[in-house]
């Protein structure tokens, strides 16, 4: 015995994943990072303790993965997107580490509470809406699917606007997420690159006698990355997602300061920081401004030069770029990256043109996003040779070329030459950024089979014949560990009590679930998770919004940006037809309805804003009416965002997706709210269509125009008046807004949007309404059958594996991208086994 050593493993304070090990690490970050004792340790000083805790878990598995990837010079996915909507990254951290209970036992055992802890993170609100979301749900799926990916955009030092409700009109509050410091980031400023902005071109012979261009700017701005791990669920995989800031080159101009121009010594500080400084807040229109137009170049050149870098580090040549790298457009919003790259590899890297166009195109696809043609992007001609004068000439020489083939496809024939052109020339010249986009990609997608169907036919029909190889659909899909998992444990334990849990990697396992359907007690249960969520809901509007709701009634929810495609408006034509018929018959017989709103309007989007306006103030009137006896309660929640879609989505019994047909590209809250057991009522636009098809055309409530009706009522000379003056119940509601029922008399307040109804209504509201009202009625005629009801729900959940972005990602490896998965083996970085001279003194790969 005296002999035989024992052996004490301690686990390195930094990986080990044990409760012990986890409480000190906590303990220490909290005395050793945030410089705080216990007695003085705020909640948020608690949050970074933890995130740090989690964050040394993360950079062994993020090591481990970039060095795995250079060694092994894998083929990699660049994803460029203007936006990346993250959502909160702890829980999510916990989730894919696995480490959650671990956690939160350790986190309680200190005595604190792990849900505390979660609300106090700030949420990066680096995109708008549904594209952003997007961005983020690929890179969750990529790194779930261990495939080399990394995300490039831009770390805005203002993210999408806080959003306060006052008197019922939204105000938008500056979004400082970055005021306590971002503990999920590392900033990197010795791989920073520069950026050129402005100036002339000058032309030359070089020694080798050939014709060389050199662009002298105006102007050089730094990039400064910062990287956040994005690690993949229960893998050892963590990709990069790399966000480029602006600083000056120099940050203080002492020539100027010692002449005594203080402003000046400062002036290009600020000029050069302001690239980075916000996100445009626009979700779908295009604004033509010039800080936008530098945001996009600043990001995309940087991560050109930052993948070329990482490219040649391995030890390849530019000239095999596209063997190595799949860079993926986002929208048009990163498409710059078409001439920026033949600048890269001609300009600078003295690549013959016929090389580097083959490398360009070989290397870039292109996602569509949008069938709004006033969102498509297009750049002045004025501006881009003033900002980019020699992405100006690139691009014109790539359009003579391409222009070149269409002639040779399509002789005599000039419509076409300039329908196609990559410059608009019916007016003012505009670069079209969606012909360029097109034209520098061997592939182009939509986001949904109808979505894809319409660009082939109406946004891009002549491209699609010129090189139909190029299109394919890639339909949305939604990461289920944020959006189940972890936004619905509860669900997630049913299911997996059930069928285990593979699901959550292979969604389409959800499946097995219909073997339960007849199951009385699963039912049961279903509903009594349903009923506890809404309760858990409906205190959270208690304590935000002060409206006691009804726990049973109907969460009929209505979720996403403000726009008037998206028709909000029409689900408030529906709920004062509601209001007004208990007004006709106090005792009539209907299903109590809470209806609750949340999305963010544009700030100068005046018609989105109104209708904000008017779900407030119905709201007010219809929730203090005695005769309704909370029959009808509505709900704004201010600020909608990721966080708060986790929150909400879990809760719905109906999820509201009635944009008019042709409009929506493809939608990913259908995905979110069917997904957490929600019945959908929707119209046959974008996802809606695939997500009836797959649960199923009886557990869908479907009602209003398809596209080629919309078309063809548009063609025949619409008249939205006929609708008002032939449907009574129609003529009521709008009367009652008009007569100013609602804005306490005054009948001016929204009148610019009955205006916009009656003489116009580009969405046909007035036209879809009946089909509407008609639709909801049978929603609340199968919630009066609380078994059936269930039974749909169970069945949504079911048959939803289409959704996932799993499925999404698999198909662009497969058919755009050709990559496959690459296995990370943990690494041990134990400090003690590191030389320093060694291996470790060239700066790292990525
Ligand atoms: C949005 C569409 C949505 C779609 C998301 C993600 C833009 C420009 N487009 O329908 O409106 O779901 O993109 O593809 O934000």
């Amino acid at each position: 015995m005296q002999n035989q050593k024992i052996l004490v493993q301690v686990e390195d304070d930094r990986t080990g994943l044990s409760v012990e090990t986890l409480k000190r690490a906590f303990l220490d970050n909290l005395f050793y990072i945030q410089g705080k004792f216990p007695e003085i340790a705020t909640s948020h000083d608690h949050y970074m303790a933890l995130a740090y805790t989690v964050r040394d878990r993360l950079l062994q598995r993020w090591i481990s993965t970039t060095e795995t990837y250079a060694k092994t010079n894998v083929r990699t996915v660049g994803y460029l997107s203007a936006e990346f909507l993250t959502g909160p990254h702890l829980g999510n951290n916990l989730l894919n580490l696995g480490i959650y209970d671990q956690v939160q036992q350790a986190v309680s055992e200190l005595g604190l509470d792990l849900e505390t802890l979660l609300e106090e993170e700030e949420e990066p609100g680096l995109g708008n809406g549904g594209l952003g979301r997007l961005a983020s749900c690929y890179l969750n799926s990529l790194a779930a699917l261990e495939i080399p990916a990394i995300g490039y955009g831009i770390r805005y030092e203002y993210g999408i606007f806080d959003q306060e409700i006052r008197f019922g009109w939204q105000v938008e509050i500056t979004d400082h997420w970055l005021r306590y410091g971002n503990p999920w980031e590392i900033g990197h400023p010795e791989w920073a690159v520069e950026v050129k902005l402005g100036g002339f071109t000058q032309t030359s012979i070089d020694k080798q006698g050939r014709y060389r261009i050199k662009w002298i700017p105006d102007k050089v701005i730094k990039g400064v990355p910062y990287d956040t791990p994005i690690l993949g669920y229960k893998t050892n995989t963590a990709n990069t997602l790399r966000l480029w800031t602006a600083k000056a080159i120099e940050s203080f101009d002492f020539a100027a300061f010692n002449s005594g121009d203080y402003f000046g010594a400062v002036h290009e500080k600020i000029f050069s920081e302001n690239l980075s400084k916000v996100l445009y807040p626009n979700d779908e229109p295009f604004q033509g401004k010039q800080l936008r137009l530098e945001q996009q170049y600043f990001f995309v050149s940087c991560s050109l030069q930052d993948i070329i870098r990482i490219h040649r580090y391995r030890g390849d040549k530019v000239e095999t770029l596209h063997e190595k790298f799949a860079l993926q457009l986002n929208d048009t919003h990163p498409a710059i990256a078409v001439p920026e790259l033949m600048r890269l590899l001609v300009d600078e890297h003295s690549m013959e043109w016929e090389q580097a166009w083959n490398v360009t195109q070989k290397t870039f696809a292109y996602t569509n996003h949008t069938l709004l043609p006033e969102a498509l992007e297009r750049w002045s001609i004025g501006l881009f040779a003033y900002l980019l004068p020699r992405h100006l000439e690139i691009i014109y020489e790539i359009n003579r070329r391409f222009l070149n083939q269409v002639r040779a496809k399509y002789p005599n024939d000039g419509e076409i030459l300039r329908r196609m052109s990559l410059i608009d020339e019916s007016g003012e010249r505009y670069i079209r950024m969606a012909h360029l986009a097109c034209v520098g990609s061997h592939a182009i997608n939509g986001v949904a089979a109808l979505h894809t169907e319409l660009l082939k036919k109406q946004i891009l029909p002549d491209f699609y014949k010129f090189s139909p190889e190029k299109f394919s659909n890639k339909t949305n899909g939604v990461t289920p560990r944020r959006f189940i998992v972890l936004s619905n444990p509860r669900l997630t334990n049913l299911i997996t009590s059930k069928i285990g849990d593979n699901w959550t990697t292979h969604l389409e396992d959800l499946r097995n679930l219909e073997a339960f359907i007849d199951d009385p007690g699963f039912r049961q249960e279903w509903c009594q998770i349903k009923q506890s969520i809404k309760e858990d809901l409906a205190a959270y509007i208690y304590k935000e919004n002060g409206i006691i709701v009804n726990n049973h009634s109907l969460f009929d929810i209505h979720t996403k940006r403000i726009h008037e495609y998206k028709r909000q408006h029409l689900n408030i034509l529906h709920i004062i037809t509601l209001y007004n018929r208990i007004k006709a018959n106090p005792d009539i017989n209907l299903i109590p309805r809470t209806f609750i709103f949340a999305g963010k309007a544009a700030p100068s989007y005046y018609m989105a804003k109104l209708i904000i306006k008017l779900i407030h103030s119905v709201a007010e009137v219809v929730n203090n009416d005695p005769d309704i006896q909370g029959r009808i309660k509505i709900v704004f929640l201010k600020d909608y965002n990721v966080k708060l879609a986790q929150r909400i989505c879990p809760a719905a019994d109906l999820s509201e997706q009635i944009s008019l047909a042709g409009k929506e590209a493809s939608g990913t809250g259908n995905m979110k709210f069917a997904m957490n057991g929600a019945l959908t009522i929707g119209t046959l636009d974008g996802a809606n269509i695939e997500i009836r098809e797959e649960v199923g055309v009886e557990n869908f409530f479907l009602f209003g125009l398809k596209t080629e009706e919309v078309s063809a009522l548009k063609a025949s000379g619409y008249n939205p008046w006929y609708y008002y003056q032939n449907n009574s119940e129609l003529h009521l509601v709008i009367n009652r807004i008009a007569e100013g029922y609602f804005s306490q008399g005054d009948c001016n307040l929204f009148r610019p949007l009955l205006d916009t109804l009656l003489n116009w209504d580009e969405y046909l509201l007035l036209a879809d309404y009946q089909s509407y009202i008609d639709c909801q009625e049978r929603v609340s005629q199968a919630y009066r059958n609380p078994d059936y009801w269930t039974r749909m729900s169970i069945l949504n959940v079911a048959r939803i594996g289409k959704f996932s972005s799993d499925r999404a990602i698999r198909e662009y490896c497969q058919d755009i991208w050709k990559v496959e998965p690459v296995k990370i083996k943990l690494q041990e970085y134990a400090s003690a086994k590191v030389n320093l001279n060694g291996h470790f003194a060239k700066p790292h790969p990525i």
